[in-house]
């Protein structure tokens, strides 16, 4: 699982991946990518640290790869170091000409780039399967031939292919081909600090199907260098409840399809991620391979319940609310959860 960061140079990509990894990657310039791991803010989590003083806590994360597209063919890295992304955050720079149709055409820009490439790899393969004789077409190449044509309709209009309506099976089908707008995206307008309310502007006049998100890199950067005192003090004297970083990540966090659930304890307090819908064998194999395989059953309390029963598992137990599991029960997110296994 990746979100990879895309957009036109000096936008504001890697000052937005600092202020969210932590790593600095204006400093390794040389790499053509850098990545790093963003922490999700989830109040849940650190609710569940305050109750337990835990000696690690290890909250859940999203890895995101930042590209220096530099050299004469900086299309070209792009394509190449995100290719394998599972989803795309792309910037847009609404701060240094903050006129709506102009950030719009930078959007546009970069995606008619991504459109191009997939109508690209489909004019290849429709090429290829019409030269073949019929008999060495294997059942999964029908399947993608039936769909190719209504992908190429789409593409041709201009439009992702995320918003062709295709089923998961579908999506499925065509995973061979890794193509670009398929992905699912999430686009961040990059603002100026006196110019906040310019990417919510920017979202009524794009309406674009894809979530739009605001931030002013050049004030949360400030912000990400302060001590927790301090950036409690800073957002108070802004009017900001929640620095915009944190719902991005958030954003990027649900935009991949994944949730968390949590085990808890004294030695730590731990988030794991997992796609929505995982039954509790696969859910414990996020943990350790022998949970999966010896998995019994998920002892499992959810975490409302845990807080209504004032923070104490014992009080949760004698509610009657302490529920065991088995093996086709789909996790849900926020399941405080301790695994019992055979191996
Ligand atoms: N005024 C202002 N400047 C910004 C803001 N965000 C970024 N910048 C500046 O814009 C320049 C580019 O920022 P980067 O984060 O390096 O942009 P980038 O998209 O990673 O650039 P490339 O990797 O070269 O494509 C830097 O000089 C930043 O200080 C902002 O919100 N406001
Ligand atoms: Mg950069």
């Amino acid at each position: 699982m990746e979100m990879g960061i895309l957009g036109l140079p000096q936008s504001g990509k890697s000052t937005l991946f600092e202020i969210m990894t932590g790593v600095k990657s204006s400093q390794s310039h040389n790499e053509t990518v850098v990545r790093g791991q963003a922490s999700v803010p989830d109040d849940r989590f650190d609710k569940l640290v305050e109750i337990y003083k835990p000696v690690k806590v290890a909250p859940a994360k999203v890895p995101f790869s930042d590209v220096h597209a530099v050299g004469e063919h900086p299309w070209e890295a792009i394509r190449q170091n995100l290719s394998g992304a599972d989803g795309i955050l792309h910037v847009i720079d609404g701060f240094s000409l903050p006129d709506i149709s102009l950030a719009l055409d930078a959007y546009r820009k970069l995606e008619d780039e991504l459109v191009l490439s997939d109508l690209l790899i489909i004019e290849k393969k429709l090429e290829r399967l019409t030269k073949m004789s019929k008999k060495a077409i294997s059942p999964q190449e029908t399947a993608q031939n039936d769909l190719l044509p209504k992908l190429k309709d789409c593409l041709e209009a201009g439009k992702p292919l995320r918003t062709a309506g295709l089923t998961t099976a579908e999506v499925f089908t065509l995973r061979s081909f890794s193509f670009w707008t398929i992905k699912p995206e999430l686009i961040v307008v990059n603002v100026a600090e006196d110019n906040l309310s310019f990417a919510e502007a920017f979202a009524v006049e794009a309406n674009l199907p894809e979530p739009v998100m605001g931030i002013c890199c050049k004030i949360e950067a400030e912000l990400a260098g302060l001590d927790a005192a301090d950036q409690k003090e800073f957002l108070l004297s802004m009017g900001i409840a929640e620095p915009a970083f944190g719902r991005i990540i958030r954003g990027a966090f649900s935009l991949l399809g994944r949730m968390s659930f949590f085990t808890v304890g004294e030695d730590e307090v731990k988030a794991w991620v997992i796609p929505l819908e995982t039954k509790a064998p696969k859910a414990a194999g996020a943990i350790h391979n022998d949970f999966e395989r010896g998995f019994i059953k998920a002892e499992i309390m959810s975490y409302d319940d845990f807080i209504a029963h004032g923070g104490s598992q014992t009080q949760v137990k004698s509610a009657g609310r302490l529920r065991l599991e088995g093996k086709e029960y789909i996790v849900q997110d926020g399941d405080i959860i301790t695994f019992r296994f055979n191996v």
